[in-house]
């Protein structure tokens, strides 16, 4: 046994992670950039981006830092508030700055119209105009040749039988089957789930199991998005993904932490581990189905710098997914087989806890990237300049919540 325990980065691990490393993207949102703030109210960021070309921007910055996340998330009614007339521009973006447009996120919660529901909503003519803007936003998808569709359905109700939840459903599933036929052959449809807020009753699709079904029955191109933040406390969400991995229908993750609800954290501040354990679960998947999966962070920073976090966040997600791909999985199959419990967990917390940052740094600079990316980007001045250039027009932003 004591062999088996204390065995340090070999060679073969210093090479997965290297692999995994030159593998691994994130794509970051653009909403992470710009002024948000909490249901109170906003404190608003001199350097915030203000703009969709300061997005962009941003984007390139944390990329041309990290070399992980050359995709960012759009938002269409923050993004191409003008739909698809706005797709030029993105495309001039997507060349002057080397950043390619992400997933295309359509907005079906914040128009006065919705305010029972977008494509759960008991008038079939608001339930009309939600999907008219799902389809606007696979036509814009289709246009910029981005994958994947990825809807965030926050319908629900706050009160026990103010609402049929059957029929919502019916309701639901028929608006998500005619977004599916739109799709043209190279996109996909994610469906995120979430089990509260703003709904606190009922949420329209409030688990992975929802999801799954609806995401069966609209098609084969739609699969579940994962949230790590839209769970209850407890929910074992490394479980959650085995079993999407297992039907074949894990379209990919919003990353963030909580500590209590969706509380959009940074990725791995408050629970490093269950991260590395969510891609333990899917390095150890050895099925070609993992290739597919979007890695997105979700993320709205209202007290930390926005660039510097999103920095820190693409890093912590590099480093998460190294350690998980150090482990030996062969090792850890056998050991699990023949039940040698203490060593098999060994075999997994040592993975956890082995420092993998000086081999990140070495990826980092044989890649041509700085290796402490932080420190780079305060060396950079980017932060400075974008607070001299952006200050005065944050500091108009309305900021009250009532
Ligand atoms: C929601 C959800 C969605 C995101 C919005 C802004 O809580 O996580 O994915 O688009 O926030
Ligand atoms: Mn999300
Ligand atoms: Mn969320």
């Amino acid at each position: 046994m004591a062999e088996s325990l204390d065995r340090g980065l070999d060679e073969l691990s210093r090479q997965r992670v290297w692999d995994a490393l030159d593998r691994f993207r994130i794509e970051i949102p653009s909403w992470g950039f710009a002024n948000t703030g909490t249901r109170f109210g906003k404190f608003t960021q001199a350097a915030a981006a203000t703009t969709i070309e300061e997005k962009f921007a941003d984007a390139a910055q944390v990329n041309a830092l990290t070399g992980a996340s050359p995709t960012m998330a759009l938002h269409v009614l923050w993004d191409l508030p003008n739909g698809l007339a706005d797709v030029p521009k993105i495309q001039q973006l997507e060349k002057s700055t080397g950043i390619q447009a992400g997933s295309i996120n359509p907005n079906l919660f914040q128009d006065q119209k919705y305010k029972y529901g977008s494509i759960c909503n008991p008038s079939a003519g608001i339930r009309g105009k939600a999907l008219a803007h799902l389809l606007d936003s696979v036509a814009i998808g289709r246009a910029l040749g981005s994958r994947d569709v990825s809807l965030w359905i926050a319908d629900g109700s706050n009160y026990p039988g103010t609402q049929s939840i059957r029929r919502r459903l019916e309701w639901m599933q028929e608006v998500l089957a005619a977004t599916h036929a739109a799709l043209g052959p190279e996109q996909r449809m994610l469906v995120e789930y979430k089990p509260f807020e703003p709904a606190f009753y009922h949420t329209d699709i409030a688990d992975w199991g929802m999801a799954l079904e609806l995401a069966r029955r609209a098609g084969p191109k739609a699969k579940v998005l994962v949230d790590t933040g839209h769970h209850l406390q407890g929910a074992n969400i490394e479980q959650i993904v085995a079993w999407l991995l297992h039907a074949n229908a894990l379209g990919g993750f919003h990353f963030n932490d909580r500590k209590y609800a969706d509380d959009d954290l940074t990725l791995g501040s408050i629970d490093p581990y269950q991260v590395f354990r969510i891609f333990h679960e899917i390095l150890s998947d050895a099925s070609s189905g993992t290739a597919g999966i979007a890695y997105m962070i979700d993320q709205s920073h209202n007290l930390k710098g926005k660039i510097e976090a999103m920095v820190q966040s693409v890093c912590a997600a590099q480093e998460l997914y190294a350690k998980a791909a150090s482990i030996d999985q062969q090792r850890l199959r056998s050991l699990q087989d023949e039940c040698r419990l203490v060593e098999a967990e060994e075999c997994f917390r040592e993975a956890f806890w082995q420092d993998v940052r000086p081999l990140v740094r070495a990826w980092r600079e044989a890649r041509g990237l700085p290796p402490h990316p932080l420190r780079a980007l305060a060396d950079s001045g980017y932060v400075e300049a974008a607070t001299r250039e952006r200050g005065a027009r944050n500091s108009a932003a309305v900021a009250s919540y009532a």
